[in-house]
């Protein structure tokens, strides 16, 4: 690097290099200065929020000297890195994060006591980084942790929203949509301001030989936009890895600026190119499982595919390697399709920009992408409008179409014979217009395709993609079930449980390495440490039955079962269904004797989850649930019997309250809907039982913790479709029992029926294609075989110790080594420091 510090002069810089804080003195001293100089405040006018801020200004320090080191460490390796490309980072709060995986908790804990401050008080004023949907992006933040905590060289790409997943406000039962800003104070990012790189939209194609005879094809004029660099500092739990999260923000090229509009007073029109350039990445688009081809995210995918590209090539081409070397140094993963225009962008980069010829290109291109598919549904598959593409990015469409011609000449020389094979497996769709399928392009550019959990992995191969597998042979098709890091879903979340798991089995080792847990078996039959663990359990219900209070205004038991459902709102993760069965209790409850009544275990049904905006009757079932509560949770006569709770704004920081509260989660998915699932393996990590379909990861959590530790019901995947054509050709009955909560509902008991005549119809008149009514008798006798259960309390304990202690496959970090030696074919890096840091929770 040429502005490096000559040799002579580097004694003197090291010995003022900065260092990290080690102790509770000096990570006081730390926090005191920061508030008292960076915030200008001090010990008159320090409240929570300066406390926090403070505290993070300490710790973010901390991070990034072992950042600094981190980034030197792996550029003197030079060894291959993975780039992990996905539009959503759900990365929650950071702060407790950050020290529990230095290991300075507790330092900080009692440090902060001496300031006069709580640390839950302080660790609670953050503002989550909520710059994801659901699933796939939390799995990015799982994915990141585990990267760290593992040493592997590795970098997230993705956009730096200014506004992430909106807050949602329930407003007489229907939801609100309220904008989330939420970078008024980030103190985790470091703008890079030097770090910037143009990115070029619409224009034309020029061809032309220039001089001596040579093709050369530029792409011109349009417009530029510039990207900026933000860093976000990742730190590996127990390790001196601290990796990098790099977000892109746009932001008007120098260029853009018309100087000449601002003198003549056009004050306006000089400002407006500025803010179009910066709407690119001003929001995350709030659909989860859903697709809307909206011109702007198409601009959002490029200028962040370019942006990442263009940065990985300009590290790569510093270590002066011929091109060939490229994916012996680089591994991109593909977090969904959203990043597919990242395979077009590098093709063109080594094609028209380096001067490669297109097979070499193309050779290196496919060896250095992977692609992740997470969703089956059809709403979901990612399609861009010729039209548009040609509008926006005419070379990369060109390009396209290139791929698609050499992709088909090849299928044809494999099935001469097969026409039909060529139009459903070209990447553009003959439709009106023309529609270019991301999906195929993602396959086709990449070496190897995984799906995420068993059941979906087998699927993607029987259906959507079956004719790639004919293509491509099946060793291209792999399998990676998901998991989750132990750390914030078990260590955070949940201290005391991780406190008592710890206690048995010696040391924390289970957080770093989590089959370690299936020691606790040991231990079923230990009456004291069953007496604790489920003391614990209690204790994190009243923690949550508080957080109701709160957030409500309804006062829950927290000596009834916790029956909780939280996760995004669609029809295939049948929250209606759950709903419909609250609704079955209630008339149940209502028909009961006294006696009977005496013997049942009382329930609170617990829901949270946003919708779509855009998305109708998931905006309808939010509404039924919340008018369900109304109608139930003022039933004098019901009494704590049944309780029904919308939680707003489900985020990950409620999450970490709601999960390790739950008796029973509920995982309904129509069978073959749901990929894989994450939030179940939280929940059972958390020694809650489980009531689910047999469908994405529920399937492998049941192979681990055994068949009598899941409440399975409904009907199978491979079943799935005969019901369905039997729904429009056969003879459909709805099922009895539901149709007496329909009449419910239809009487107006909660409210005008008209509003939620929708979601009625769709199940009796259109076809009920989530096969509602066909799982309904199934889930509530499995409800009912639930409380039964319950009230063996011995059984019920024993059925919790047994599943934690065989959840150890769920991790992210077994996840990772997967796909590090699958698909990435990287080694994590040796970290010498790391003796030093470890174990110091
Ligand atoms: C989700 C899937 O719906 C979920 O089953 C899976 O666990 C998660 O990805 C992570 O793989 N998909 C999405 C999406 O969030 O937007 O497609």
């Amino acid at each position: 690097v040429e502005s490096s510090i000559p040799e002579p002069q580097r004694e003197t810089w090291r010995k003022f290099s900065a260092s990290s804080f080690k102790s509770k003195d000096e990570f006081q001293r730390e926090t005191v200065r920061h508030i008292e100089t960076t915030l200008a405040r001090s010990l008159y006018n320090c409240d929570e929020k300066a406390a926090y801020s403070g505290t993070a200004l300490a710790f973010r320090d901390r991070l990034i000297i072992d950042w600094n080191k981190t980034q030197q460490r792996q550029t003197f390796a030079d060894q291959k890195r993975i780039y992990y490309l996905s539009l959503e980072f759900l990365m929650g709060r950071a702060l407790d994060n950050a020290m529990l995986n230095v290991g300075l908790k507790n330092s900080a804990k009692d440090g902060l006591a001496e300031l006069g401050f709580r640390i839950e008080d302080v660790i609670s004023q953050e503002h989550d980084a909520a710059l994801g949907n659901g699933g796939l992006g939390r799995l990015a933040a799982c994915f990141l942790d585990s990267l760290a905590s593992l040493n592997y060289a590795a970098w997230g790409y993705g956009l730096r929203y200014r506004y992430g997943i909106f807050k949602q406000e329930i407003d007489n039962g229907y939801q609100v949509e309220i904008p989330d800003y939420w970078l008024d104070f980030n103190p985790w990012e470091f703008p890079r301001n030097d770090v910037t790189i143009d990115i070029q939209f619409y224009g034309w194609v020029n061809k032309y030989t220039d001089e001596n005879g040579k093709q050369i094809t530029s792409w011109q004029d349009g417009e530029i936009v510039t990207a900026v660099a933000y860093d976000v500092p990742i730190p590996g739990y127990g390790t001196a890895t601290v990796n990098n999260l790099r977000l892109w923000s746009s932001r008007a090229s120098s260029g853009e600026f018309d100087f000449a509009k601002f003198n003549s007073g056009e004050y306006e029109g000089a400002v407006a190119d500025e803010q179009r350039a910066e709407t690119i990445s001003a929001v995350l688009y709030p659909n989860d499982n859903m697709e809307r081809g909206k011109e702007l995210r198409l601009k959002q995918q490029y200028f962040w595919c370019a942006a990442s590209l263009h940065d990985i090539v300009r590290r790569f081409k510093k270590s002066n390697r011929p091109w060939k070397d490229f994916p012996d140094q680089v591994a991109i993963q593909l977090n969904d399709t959203h990043p597919t225009l990242a395979v077009v962008e590098m093709q063109r980069i080594l094609t028209d920009l380096e001067g490669l010829e297109w097979n070499q290109a193309w050779d290196i291109v496919t060896k250095t992408f992977g692609y992740t598919n997470h969703t089956v549904l059809p709403e979901a598959l990612e399609k861009w409008s010729v039209p548009l593409l040609q509008h926006l990015l005419p070379r990369h469409l060109q390009i396209i179409y290139d791929i698609n011609l050499y992709f088909l000449q090849q299928v044809e020389r494999r099935f001469p014979k097969d026409r039909d094979m060529l139009s459903r497996v070209s990447i553009i769709e003959e439709s009106q217009p023309k529609m270019v399928r991301m999906a195929y392009l993602a396959i086709i550019g990449s070496h190897k395709v995984n799906g995420v959990a068993e059941l979906h992995s087998d699927l993607i191969k029987t259906t959507i993609f079956k004719d790639f597998v004919k293509i491509y042979g099946p060793d291209k098709f792999t399998n990676v079930t998901n998991g989750i890091t132990p750390r914030r879903w078990l260590h955070q979340a949940n201290p005391r449980l991780s406190e008592l798991i710890a206690s048995k089995l010696g040391s924390y080792e289970f957080l770093k390495d989590l089959t370690l847990l299936n020691k606790l078996e040991k231990f079923v039959d230990d009456k004291d440490f069953k007496k604790e663990w489920a003391e614990i359990k209690y204790a994190n219900k009243v923690r949550l039955a508080q957080h109701i209070l709160t957030a409500t205004g309804i006062s829950v038991n927290p000596k009834a079962l916790f029956d909780i459902q939280v996760k995004r709102i669609h029809e295939y993760k049948r929250q209606q269904l759950n709903i419909f069965g609250v609704i079955h209790r209630y008339i149940a409850i209502k028909n009961m004797s006294p006696a009977e009544r005496k013997k049942l275990a009382p329930r609170v049904s617990i829901f949270g989850g946003k919708a779509a905006p855009g998305y109708w009757m998931a905006k309808t079932i939010i509404h039924l649930i919340n008018k369900v509560g109304d109608v139930v949770n003022n039933d004098k006569d019901v009494g704590d019997l049944l309780k029904v709770v919308f939680i707003p704004d489900y985020n990950v920081s409620k999450a970490e309250i709601i999960i390790p509260a739950s008796d029973i989660s509920e995982h309904i998915s129509t069978a073959g809907t749901e990929a894989s699932g994450t939030s179940n393996m939280k929940f059972v990590l958390n020694g809650g039982l489980v009531i689910g379909t047999l469908d994405g990861a529920n399937i492998e959590i049941t192979r681990e913790i055994g068949e009598q530790n899941v409440f399975l019901f409904g009907n199978l995947s491979e079943d799935v479709e005969d019901l369905r054509h039997n729904h429009f050709y056969g003879n459909h009955q709805v099922d009895p029992e539901l149709m007496k909560v329909f009449d419910m509902i239809k009487k107006g008991t909660f409210g005008d029926e008209g509003a939620f005549s929708s979601l009625v119809s769709a199940i009796v008149e259109h076809g009920d294609y989530y096969l509602v009514s066909d799982d309904f008798n199934s889930y509530c006798t499995t409800q009912d075989l639930i409380d039964e259960t319950y009230k063996n309390q011995d059984e019920w304990v024993t059925k919790s110790i047994t599943s934690v202690a065989r959840m150890g496959f769920f991790t992210s970090d077994r996840c990772i080594n997967e796909y590090a030696d699958t698909i990435w074919n990287i080694e994590p890096l040796q970290v010498k420091e790391e003796a030093d840091v470890r174990a110091r929770t």
